[in-house]
């Protein structure tokens, strides 16, 4: 399925005149506070967040799964799906890729059509926490980390492989993020599997291409359950400064235990030249992988804060991160998941580009606590959403993404051509 520019416009001429009337009335509230709108929205445009291959399914729990219907049965669908999002959003044009569930069968058709879609290939993920089928060493007790060293052999060997592929298709980085750990006190000796996993980490990163980066992931716990080799950003810091110029740590931001600081731990990367990669999903408890900004908009909008301010007083060697939603969807339609989570990540960013910086860092330096904090909450409650209408409506993308969605039938539609029971690879 393929979504043209008429139905766009169609639907977007339904909408025009109340959008005309609310985005005057924010761009005279904005220009009181000396805010230039057309900022706003230009960087609004130029705003891309990646699609990972592996959440255009179904996803689902330890205790069951239930199909959506008409899901992607190959990487060629899948590319089709994130073009659908692309075409309604403009702001979906990346594919992550992880292998070996997204390996490319025939790499120039699908970098071809990729184009054809406007999608580029951002950062690459290995996967060595499965076994796959013709796998000769299992990953059952680690990877990188493994005490024998046949095994962390193979992991390496796959990460190097990943690399290639990437190479192929355009991509200019790899994530690394292991299950490595242990579920039992006494299980793991730390400091060995620490130095083993960075050992082999400085393998893979022999193998990097000069303009490549690679991403470290940390996660504190999950699937095992007592420790994480890598399991903090302190861990995945240490481990990037170790390896050099082109590691960066990753955050996930379902990746924390409950009430971390996370805009902090961003603020001190960004500090350092070392925030690289940056999941987006939202969580309640743990790593619930939930649609971006559904629980937690205020936090979200807080960690923004810190994105903007550290990439607005950046240095060459703090580059943009790569941005991409890890989410998992267990009830809702992936695509308007996706969808929404879009808007959510816009939303905040636009929130964190109207806050009075000037102010802020006058009440700052006056210990204005109150002063402080009016001017962070000010930026959070003005409704910005006419300018994240408006970058949509000049890139040529619908106004209500969602609603345009749904306008157009596109999941009856996928179903009729794929049937209700394909299932997508990935979790
Ligand atoms: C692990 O929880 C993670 O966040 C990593 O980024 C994986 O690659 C991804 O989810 C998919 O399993
Ligand atoms: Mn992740």
């Amino acid at each position: 399925m393929r979504i043209h520019s008429y139905q766009i416009d169609q639907h977007n001429s339904t909408a025009l005149k109340s959008h005309e009337s609310s985005l005057q009335f924010l761009r005279d509230q904005l220009a009181h506070k000396s805010i230039d709108a057309e900022a706003i929205i230009e960087r609004l445009r130029q705003f891309q967040v990646a699609i990972p291959s592996w959440a255009l399914g179904a996803g689902g729990t330890r205790f069951g799964r239930f199909s959506t219907g008409g899901e992607p049965g190959s990487l060629e669908q899948k590319l089709e799906d994130i073009g659908l999002i692309h075409a309604l959003t403009q702001s979906a044009g990346a594919i992550s890729l992880h292998i070996p569930w997204d390996i490319p069968r025939d790499a120039q058709a699908i970098k071809q059509q990729a184009s054809e879609l406007g999608i580029a290939f951002d950062a690459m993920n290995s996967n060595t926490f499965q076994d796959q089928k013709e796998q000769s060493l299992s990953y059952k007790y680690g990877s990188l980390c493994h005490v024998n060293a046949d095994v962390r052999k193979q992991a390496v060997a796959h990460n190097i492989e990943v690399i290639r592929h990437g190479i192929e298709l355009g991509s200019k980085s790899t994530t690394v993020w292991l299950a490595d750990g242990s579920s039992f006190p006494g299980q793991l000796n730390f400091r060995t599997a620490l130095d083993n996993t960075l050992r082999s980490l400085q393998e893979i990163y022999a193998h990097l291409p000069a303009d490549w980066k690679i991403f470290i992931e940390y996660k504190p716990y999950e699937p095992y359950f007592y420790s994480t080799v890598i399991q903090d950003w302190g861990t995945s810091f240490l481990l990037a400064n170790q390896l050099g110029e082109k590691a960066f740590t990753l955050v996930d931001l379902g990746h924390h235990l409950p009430n971390t600081n996370i805009e902090q731990i961003v603020s001190t990367l960004m500090y350092q030249g070392k925030l690289g990669g940056f999941h987006f999903n939202d969580s309640k408890y743990g790593d619930d992988d939930l649609t971006v900004g559904s629980i937690k908009p205020y936090q979200l909008y807080l960690i923004f804060s810190e994105l903007v301010y550290g990439m607005d007083n950046n240095t060459a060697s703090n580059p943009e991160p790569a941005w991409m939603i890890d989410a998992s969807h267990n009830l809702k339609d992936p695509l308007e998941d996706l969808i929404q989570s879009l808007e959510a990540i816009r939303l905040a960013y636009a929130q964190a580009l109207v806050v009075d910086r000037q102010g802020l860092w006058d009440a700052q330096l006056n210990h204005d606590v109150s002063m402080a904090q009016e001017i962070v909450q000010d930026a959070f409650r003005t409704d910005l959403r006419p300018l994240l209408r408006e970058a949509r409506l000049r890139s040529g993308a619908a106004m209500e993404p969602v609603r345009a969605y749904r306008e157009l039938n596109v999941r009856q539609q996928l179903i009729n051509e794929r049937g209700t029971v394909t299932i997508a690879t990935g979790l």
